[in-house]
């Protein structure tokens, strides 16, 4: 662990910073500081992406972020390739973007570029691809990563891989299937996998059964795979950092973070739940374009997270 100290509030600060530019690529063509209030042009004509997992990813982006700032062999690996507004978010901030694209620059020009051309024609795909840097897993099609974590680690023992799964991800064959690497992955010659269950509780349309099970039953469930579970609530960046400490004295660890899914967008649309729902998945509000009440609502969610605090256009992020 090469820790710089625990600071929640910086791991805040980011969070916010990260889950506004997710929101923001999400939803806006224009006026990305919101220097001017909100209206209907500023939206894009079509919109098309997913919400929900952003906060859960920017979360543990976040805290990995954190522990291993200075370790050059770790790497993090995202299941759900569909949550890229926030891989590309935390890319973004880090420069990590910049230097493969130099549009991608630390100021407003490069925010107003991740953001127009987010699920844009010509610009960036909605999912994970070849052209995000480091990406080698991209998480369109469901199940991979954790196969690909200890792919990684295979023959490594320098690296640190963590891999966030979604745990409507965890449903696959083919992530379940994975939990049986554990017994066949030797630590001597080989890297330190950490999984992370993203444990939000949605798929697409409906509850998952990770969450349906008790802590007791999913604990029981990763033991039987040879894992020591460690439970965490994401929002609890001490927890999470004790967690990820832990995790590098342990053999075969596993993280299960709690996170509800959309939260700090929306809660209600009239009388649906979204926040803590699948509702929350892919556009928490559809018609902030052509109806002027969800536009105030898409105006009031991308001011909570007071953006301007967090960048000034002379002094550029302050994280
Ligand atoms: C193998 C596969 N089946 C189905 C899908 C369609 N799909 C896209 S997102 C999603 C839900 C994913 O839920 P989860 O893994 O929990 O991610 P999160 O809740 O964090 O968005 C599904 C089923 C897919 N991408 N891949």
């Amino acid at each position: 662990m090469y820790g710089l100290g625990i600071n929640p509030e910086s791991i805040t600060r980011r969070v916010r910073a990260c889950d506004y530019l997710s929101a923001a690529q999400l939803y806006l063509q224009k006026n990305f500081l919101l220097e001017k209030p909100l209206s209907a042009d500023d939206i894009k004509p079509r919109l098309l992406g997913h919400w929900g997992t952003c906060h859960g990813i920017n979360l543990a982006y976040a805290n990995l972020k954190y522990a291993y700032a200075k370790d050059p062999n770790f790497s993090f690996i995202l299941g759900p390739g569909h949550g890229f507004p926030a891989l590309q978010a935390n890319l973004f901030i880090d420069g990590d973007l910049e230097k493969v694209d130099e549009k991608a620059t630390l100021d407003e020009n490069g925010i107003a570029y991740i953001c127009r051309n987010f699920s844009w024609p010509g610009g960036f795909p909605s999912h994970a691809s070849p052209i995000t840097p480091g990406v080698i897993c991209e998480g369109g099609e469901l199940g991979y990563a954790l196969a690909t974590g200890y792919g990684v680690a295979l023959g490594h023992p320098e690296k640190t891989i963590a891999v966030l799964i979604g745990d409507g991800e965890f449903e696959t064959a083919t992530a379940l299937a994975s939990l049986n690497l554990s017994k066949l992955f030797g630590t001597d010659s080989n890297g330190h996998v950490l999984p992370i269950l993203h444990l939000n509780g949605y798929k697409i349309s409906g509850p998952t059964i990770a969450a349906r099970k008790s802590e007791r039953e999913l604990s029981e469930l990763l033991r039987g795979f040879g894992y020591l579970p460690i439970f965490v609530d994401g929002e609890d960046s001490n927890a999470f950092q004790d967690a990820i400490e832990r995790s590098e004295s342990i053999t075969n660890p596993f993280i299960v973070m709690k996170s509800e899914k959309g939260k700090t967008g929306p809660s209600f649309l009239g009388t649906e739940k979204i926040a803590g729902n699948y509702l929350a998945h892919q556009i928490p509000l559809k018609n902030p374009k052509t109806d002027p009440a969800e536009l105030k609502m898409l105006e009031d969610w991308l001011k909570s997270y007071h953006f301007e605090e967090l960048f000034k256009r002379q002094e550029g992020f302050i994280l």
